[in-house]
């Protein structure tokens, strides 16, 4: 057995059933034991396709998602996916190779070389390592997979040089490290929380992305504390739809700012408190003046953005079980229940403003949201940055957790939604999966709609054509700006997904669109749509 072979048994394992790679002369050696395995491989257009797809699979499984990159251009091209990754504490394994160990840092001009491959990774990386021997492998696969498991998940990056892939490994290697356990709370922090939570008079419930396992914990900590609750987009679906309790993801707009402004005691779980969340608008409106509890499973990201009160390392559901253990003893203050208490009161008040100050663009693609949700009630959708998905981060409510995220959060790169989508079909190979994406962002990754055709995933696209960059537009617009790169040509799409092997259709209203969904979703290839922006039933 190789150190090329051990590895991809060690990954088998590990419970890895898919990797997203491109192969190159440095790496064949990672491909030799595959077919043993039965570990499945998708080919991407691009390694930043790779990334993608990996972090679509990570959001919907819960699961890494392991790459396969060349040294050199593979690792410059998946950076900007594994910094998405990173952004939004996704467990994704990048493994590529490098040059040989006697050649490492020498700058010997050989092929793919950089000066050094781990200062670029380590940006975006929970750490990276360089392999100098096959026997360090069953060690480092079990640092990766305790990143992934019990701490915060981010992209692991390992090195092989050419040298070490081909080493010989004996089978004295193939036993992996226990998993390892979660932090769980401190019961005197906890107690303490639950002191102040108990009193509260105006409670406000903030979950984020660290939440998304936790939801049915977190809903029972909502009604018990009758706290209004704000939730990430990476965290949508942890409250059940339309729960009388919820305020959405608005976390930017100002009725929900008011009830954070007005909270005496604050309870934030799982949530980095970050720009993309909870200041969209970036003018640095959300405030917090009552007492805040923060949980989280990082320790450095409890002190970060908000300054907390009580900051309590740990598993998300764990410390969110003992809260509830803690308060079930004390009543509180009586705040009432069901949707008469006054937390239900609180947020409908909420729910109304918001309605109220809904902008009249997001009516029609509000719209289109819930036929995709009416027609497909199951769906996964895989965002890119455009139009309606700013909307849906506001307005859409998923079904379930890992059913709704998009790169508008966090890193916020476009051309992520395609193969993202691809991943996440490949992980829920039975639900729908919409990628909305835009003209801009669908063609950094145009070509990935050939990955999905070989790898037989099936994803509806959702072209939303503005023909360009049209948020980009209109901020160049409201500063009196005169617009500059932002009106593109936009090809024949359609002729272009046909030509992949793709089917191809254009919306013409909205109970078009609904049929075309349909269609597409007991269709065997994948399908694109496109929705013309401009479309008369589109108009507000
Ligand atoms: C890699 C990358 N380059 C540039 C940007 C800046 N940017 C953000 S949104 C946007 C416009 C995207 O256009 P499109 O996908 O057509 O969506 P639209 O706003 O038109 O709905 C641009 C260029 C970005 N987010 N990521
Ligand atoms: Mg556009």
């Amino acid at each position: 057995m190789t150190c090329g072979e051990l590895l991809v048994r060690l990954l088998q394992d590990l419970g890895v059933e898919v990797v997203f790679g491109i192969p190159g002369v440095h790496t064949v050696e990672l491909y030799r034991g595959l077919p043993a395995t039965g570990i499945r491989h998708i080919t991407p257009r691009h390694e930043q396709g790779a990334g993608f797809m990996a972090d679509g699979y990570a959001r919907v499984s819960g699961k890494p998602g392991v790459c396969f990159v060349i040294t050199g251009p593979g690792m410059t091209n998946i950076l900007t996916a594994m910094a998405q990754a990173y952004a939004d504490s996704i467990p994704m394994l990048v493994i590529s190779s490098v040059n040989r160990t006697h050649e490492l840092g020498m700058g010997g001009g050989r092929l793919h070389e950089l000066p050094s491959q781990r200062a670029l990774v380590a940006g975006v990386s929970a750490f990276s390592h360089t392999l100098m021997r096959p026997e360090e492998l069953p060690q480092v696969l079990s640092r990766a997979f305790a990143v992934f498991s019990s701490a915060r998940p981010r992209p692991v990056h390992i090195e092989i040089p050419l040298d070490v892939i081909t080493q010989s490994a004996g089978p004295e290697l193939t036993k992996v490290g226990a998993s390892t356990s979660r932090p769980m709370p401190d019961p005197t922090a906890i107690a303490s929380a639950a002191q102040l939570l108990a009193a509260a008079q105006r409670p406000l419930l903030l979950l984020g992305g660290g939440s998304a396992d936790a939801g049915s914990s977190a809903t029972h900590l909502a009604e018990l504390l009758d706290a209004p609750t704000a939730y990430t987009i990476n965290a949508k679906g942890v409250l059940p739809r339309g729960h009388r309790l919820s305020v959405g993801s608005n976390q930017s707009l100002p009725p929900v700012r008011s009830l954070a402004a007005a909270a005496d005691v604050v309870l934030a779980i799982g949530t980095e408190l970050g720009e993309t969340d909870y200041d969209v608008v970036f003018d640095g409106g959300f405030r917090l003046t009552g007492k805040l509890i923060r949980i989280d499973i990082d320790a450095e990201q409890l002190q970060r953005n908000f300054p907390a009160d009580i900051a309590i390392i740990s598993d998300a559901r764990a410390a969110i079980d003992a809260l509830v253990a803690a308060l079930s003893n004390d009543t509180g203050p009586g705040r009432g229940h069901g949707v008469d208490s006054v937390g239900s009161t609180q947020a409908a008040a909420a729910r109304a403003a918001l309605a109220a100050q809904c902008p009249p663009a997001w009516r029609s693609q509000r719209e289109v949201l819930q036929l995709i949700q009416d027609t497909l009630p199951d769906v996964i959708i895989a965002g890119d940055s455009t139009q309606p998905v700013y909307c849906g981060n506001h307005l859409y409510e998923a079904t379930r957790p890992r059913s709704w995220f998009n790169s508008s959060t966090g890193y916020g790169t476009l051309g992520y939604g395609l193969p993202a989508a691809i991943g996440a079909r490949l992980a829920a190979p039975s639900r729908p999966v919409v990628a909305l994406i835009g003209d801009g962002g669908i063609q950094f990754t145009l070509p990935e709609l050939g990955s999905a055709v070989e790898a037989g995933t099936p994803i509806i696209v959702l072209l939303w054509n503005n023909r360009g960059y049209g948020e980009i537009k209109r901020f160049m617009q409201q500063r009196s700006i005169k617009p500059i790169g932002v009106d593109l040509h936009t090809p024949d799409f359609l002729s272009i997904a046909r030509a992949f092997g793709c089917a191809a259709a254009h919306a013409t209203s909205l109970s078009h669109l609904g049929e075309l969904l349909r269609t597409a979703a007991s269709a065997t290839c994948p399908t694109l749509i496109e929705v013309m922006e401009d479309a008369p039933f589109l108009q507000p």
